[in-house]
């Protein structure tokens, strides 16, 4: 059989990267051809992201990539996954009617609370959506707009989700696409997999902004904007990078815990059944969509965001691997010893303080715990309360499915911290299995290959994956 390459464009809240796939011989080759960083940008009190620049670095990591194939061959097809939530509006033109916020903006904290103190309204949102309010949600964000600016309804006919912009600028189609919808706390959680009328209703949200979902897979068309990409088709991947990198978990059956670990830690699973009702709405446990239509209930826990920002507090911003490694060696060179202390993760907070040292001090001194007076103190607070709050979340996750986890499977950034990944071993008290892999892209690969016919399925996809990487195994210490 021909060999078969396609592209991931993988946008994340701190970087981007384009991935080239090539799968021969039921093997997987991957390169990376472009890389860049990626931040909010602050212009007043508010935060928006740089979608030219965005867009910029798209283009260019896709030539990038199609100049890497042997001449003559050309990307079968290309796929888009982001963050979650972020959304534009556009008119009938196509053309942006609002400027494109960043989920970290501080618009949405006054909705928020007053939502939060209106029970009923919580507890009737989350069993229409499964979603928890969060103040990153779509739907709190589309409200503020709304509310502050009621023109924007006689301005914008379409809203789009990153990823599914991105698939508009590419192919000229404008769909929704499943899983980055289900980020939104606007979609209906039952297995129709529409749009909520009652959430939509609640924040005032006009329905024809959307189109139902597609299901992830489905091929929008060929590119049309680049033409050195003529030929290669724009498939909707799953459009949410989580539910990629859930995607590319090398399972083999029953008993796995995903950790998708980056700027967040998203630790849950998969179930064909969402995981409702007043225990998992208190524990903000979301049911989103995984790439085959399924429910991905799982938590979101302050991931590294926290040890991000502080580094840039106390040094440059790390920009590659080799930061971070060094951080890892100086730490363990330090104490192999844990901390005492663990930071309560999910402490508003951290969401985005102006001074991330401080936020962090002020939770410690408030609860009388000593301050780390370094950065590696910092790192090792921040990596045992990671491994805490992960192992925290499998327990709430057993205690309402009543099923035991057997491994914890990790992917992502994280998943190359073999500090983090002990943590957490030992504060879940079952082996973790790190495959030091960018789960995002090769989620969004796997869909692509799926949808060409090149690959049978997911499962078929997982077991061939599984039989490649290389796995670390971290097995609990204490
Ligand atoms: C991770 C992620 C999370 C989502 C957060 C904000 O990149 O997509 O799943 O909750 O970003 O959108």
């Amino acid at each position: 059989e021909r060999p078969v390459s396609v592209a991931a464009v993988d946008l994340g809240a701190t970087s981007g990267r384009v991935i080239l796939g090539t799968w021969s011989g039921e093997r997987l080759a991957l390169c990376e051809a472009h890389r860049f960083s990626n931040t909010y940008r602050e212009l007043g009190p508010h935060a928006y992201w740089d979608i030219g620049t965005l867009w910029h670095e798209v283009r260019s990591g896709l030539l990038k990539a199609a100049a890497r194939l042997p001449s003559g061959t050309k990307l079968a097809s290309l796929g888009v996954d982001t963050w979650g939530c972020d959304h534009v509006l556009l008119d009938d033109t196509g053309r942006l009617v609002f400027p494109l916020h960043a989920y970290r903006d501080n618009r949405v904290q006054p909705a928020l609370r007053a939502l939060n103190r209106d029970r009923d309204s919580s507890a009737r949102l989350y069993e229409a959506t499964g979603i928890p309010n969060i103040f990153y949600n779509t739907s709190l964000q589309l409200a503020e707009t709304l509310t502050r600016y009621p023109a924007i309804s006689q301005l914008a006919t379409r809203c789009l989700f990153l990823p599914d912009y991105f698939n508009f600028l590419l192919s000229g189609r404008a769909e929704n696409e499943l899983t980055i919808a289900s980020t939104s706390q606007l979609l209906d959680v039952s297995e129709n997999a529409n749009w909520s009328p009652a959430a939509l209703a609640q924040f005032g949200i006009p329905q024809h902004w959307f189109r139902p979902p597609v299901v992830p897979g489905a091929i929008l068309g060929p590119v049309r904007a680049i033409p050195e990409l003529r030929g290669t088709q724009v498939i909707a991947v799953p459009g949410h990078d989580t539910a990629c990198a859930y995607d590319a978990m090398p399972t083999d059956g029953e008993g796995d815990l995903f950790l998708s670990s980056g700027t967040w830690s998203l630790v849950g699973f998969e179930s064909p059944r969402p995981l409702l009702g007043p225990a998992a709405q208190k524990a903000r446990i979301s049911n989103e969509r995984a790439g085959n239509g399924h429910f991905r209930p799982l938590t979101n826990i302050d991931g590294l965001f926290l040890l991000e920002q502080l580094m840039a507090e106390f040094a440059d911003r790390p920009r590659n691997d080799k930061d971070w490694a060094a951080l890892v060696n100086a730490t363990a060179a330090q104490s192999e010893t844990p901390s005492e202390s663990r930071l309560r993760l999910n402490d508003g907070s951290f969401a985005s303080p102006p001074s991330m040292r401080t936020a962090i001090d002020a939770q410690l001194s408030k609860r009388k715990l000593s301050l780390p007076r370094s950065l590696v103190g910092y790192a090792r607070l921040i990596w045992d309360s990671l491994g805490q709050g992960h192992a925290d979340s499998m327990r709430l996750f057993e205690s309402l499915t009543g099923e035991r986890f057997k491994r914890i499977l990790m992917v992502g950034g994280g998943s190359k911290n073999r500090l983090l990944c002990q943590a957490t071993a030992d504060a879940a008290r079952i082996p973790v299995l790190s495959f030091s892999l960018e789960g995002t892209a090769v989620g969004n690969l796997a869909r692509q290959l799926i949808a060409l016919g090149a690959v049978k399925d997911l499962s078929h996809f997982r077991q061939t994956l599984a039989a490649q990487l290389k796995t670390t195994t971290y097995t609990p210490h204490r």
